[in-house]
Order: structure tokens, then sequence, then C-alpha cells
């Protein structure tokens, strides 16, 4: 309570509202399984990597989540999002070095996996006779990269995947990865590329049955989902190393609304991208400067995410410095 005006201060009401989210939010399935995993993952990952330093861990969220119009959901509001920067962002941290909790919506790209074809099952592979199939040579060397560095990840216990698909359940699982990951102070990151809804309707407020279709106008009542990312930030996971996405369509105001976020919801980084340009380049918005990172277009398949993703891992070395230092 605002001592000074009998008013409740906003982070006080920040609060309320998430609270109420997740009192009203339908329990996660596979809840125990989820903590089980992430705190083997985390244990895993908790001594120091070959170079004698403290594994980092990251957490990258990639798709969009889904807003539910009814509690036996048949329809639903989306979040554009095909989760190639998420997939994509995840191979190079993995090649950096990094172990990474890849929290994504079902169904949207995989790491390692985004050059096969859009129905991999039957456009990668052939019957030779009654008993066997085999790789098509089209696409052979994709399927075996796939595979192989896939599998590595996984083996090495490098790469954990999580799938959401509603609203409920992505924050739920970032709370449950936020507070899992705390132990690792600033070895920790959130790299939050998934486009998260705006608006939702309560759990509670939400009709079970289908919405029928025989009334001309449909009348939902949306309310605003609760600006999770300056919970995340101040009570979450508030030594991890935070960056969050910034996506216009107008480039005039992009920077503004990347320098806004990076003050509101006190990130470290928010990566600034335009719809239509966000495979060519990307603009990395600090308090210290804004580096833009593009895609080197001299290099057949060359990835945006490859200069995204060294400028990110050099900014979070300088924040593991910073903080250490403070600590001593
Ligand atoms: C992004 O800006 C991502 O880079 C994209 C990636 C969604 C554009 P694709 O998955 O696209 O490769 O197809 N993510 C964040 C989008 C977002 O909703 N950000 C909110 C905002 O801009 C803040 S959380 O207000």
């Amino acid at each position: 309570m605002d001592a000074a005006n009998g008013l409740e201060a906003p982070q006080q009401i920040l609060e309320t509202e998430v609270k109420a989210f997740f009192d009203s939010a339908p329990p996660l399935q596979n809840c125990n399984e989820i903590n089980e995993k992430l705190k083997e993952f985390i244990e895993r990952n908790s001594f120091p990597s070959g170079n004698g330093k403290a594994r980092r861990v990251v957490c990258v969220t990639s798709g969009g989540t889904t807003a539910p119009l009814e509690q036996r959901c048949v329809r639903y509001i989306d979040n554009f999002s095909s989760g190639h920067r998420g997939a994509t962002s995840t191979e190079y941290f993995l090649k950096a070095g990094y172990a990474v909790i890849y929290l994504y919506r079902r169904g949207s790209f995989q790491p390692f996996c985004r050059s096969l074809p859009d129905d991999p099952l039957l456009e990668c592979f052939e019957p030779t006779n009654e008993s066997d199939i085999q790789v098509r040579e089209a696409h052979s060397e994709a399927v075996k990269r796939a595979i192989v560095e896939h599998h590595a990840a996984v083996a090495d216990g490098l790469l954990l995947k999580l799938p959401f698909r509603t609203i409920f359940e992505y924050l739920q699982m970032l709370q449950m990865i936020a507070i899992s990951m705390r132990s690792l102070g600033p070895c920790a990151m959130f790299y939050l590329a998934a486009a998260v809804s705006d608006y939702y309707v309560p759990w509670k407020d939400m009709v079970e049955h289908k919405i029928q279709s025989g009334s001309p106008l449909l009348d939902v009542q949306l309310v605003q989902v609760p600006k999770m990312l300056s919970i995340l930030r101040k009570k979450w996971a508030p030594q991890a190393f935070c960056v969050s996405f910034k996506l216009e369509t107008d480039t005039n105001i992009l920077l503004n609304k990347a320098d806004a976020a990076l003050e509101k919801y006190d990130m470290h980084a928010v990566v600034a991208n335009e719809l239509l340009t966000r495979k060519e380049e990307v603009v990395v918005v600090t308090n210290a400067d804004k580096i833009t990172a593009r895609r080197d277009k001299s290099q057949s398949g060359a990835d945006v995410e490859d200069p995204l993703i060294k400028l990110i891992s050099e900014k979070h070395s300088t924040f593991i410095e910073d903080s250490n230092r403070s600590f001593k």
C-alpha cells in the first residue's frame, strides 16, 4: 500500500494480477514429470564444463502462445511465430557451449530440423522393397545432420525440450524453469523469443463447451495478460541475464519501443526486429549501445542468429564477470 495516498503501488497491483492469473489457470499436466526433468538437467549442468568454467544455461522460448476461448477448446486466438528464431538460436547457443532449455510451441520449428521439408517423413524417405526404407539422396545430408546433431545434444545432456500450447502452460512452465535455474546465478540466461499473448480469457470466465455459431456477434471479454517480464526479472530469476524481443511492423517506432521495453522491464538486452526483415537483421539494444547483427549474405545458408548469438553471449560474459566482481 502506498502510505501517502492509500493506493496500491504498481508493483503490488502487478503481483496481485499475477497471483490471480496463476490461481485461476488450469493445473499443468505432467507438472511433476517436468519438475523432475528440470531438476536433473540443472544438476547435470551445474558442474564446470570442459574449459573449467561454470556451464552457462539458457532458456530459449519459441513459437506463439494460444489464448483458448473455450475450456474444451475448439477455438483459440493465436500469436504469430513459426519458431524459426528460437530453433535456430538454440543451435547457435549449443555451438557456443551453452546448455539449452527449449520451451517451444508444439508443432513449431525444432532445432536441427529447419532445413528438412514440410512433411519430412513422407518426403525424405522412400521404400526400397516391401520391408525396407531409405533416405532419398536429395535429403540425405539434411536428415543426417538433424539426427546426428540433435542426438549429440540430447545424449550429452545439453538440450531439454519442453512443449507448450496455451498461455497458461507457457507461463506456468516459464515460472518453473526460472525457479529451477536460480541456483545458476548469473550463468543463467533467458532468451525470450516466443510471441506471447497480450490478452486472454480467464479460465473461470471461459465457457466450458464449444461456442455455438448461431449469433451474428461473438461477445468475448479478453483481459490483459499480466506483464510477466518484470516478475521474471524481479522475483523469479533476479540474478539471471534476461533478453527479450520486440517485434514491430513499422520500423519508425521499432527502436523507441525496444528502448521502452528495456527500461520498463529492466531487461539486459532487447532484440528489436521488424517482421519482414527479421531473418536478415536485428538490432541488439542495451543501455550501453545499439548493435545491428546482419546475416552474411555472401555465405549461402548463413543465419542472422550466427552473429546475434555471438553478440548476446559476449554480453552475457561481461554480465557474469561484473556480477562475480560485485559479489567478491
Ligand atoms: C520475436 O520478435 C521473434 O523474433 C519472432 C520470430 C516471433 C518475430 P519466427 O518464430 O519469428 O522466426 O517466425 N518474438 C517476440 C514477439 C513478441 O511478441 N514480443 C512482444 C512485443 O513485441 C514482447 S514479449 O511486444
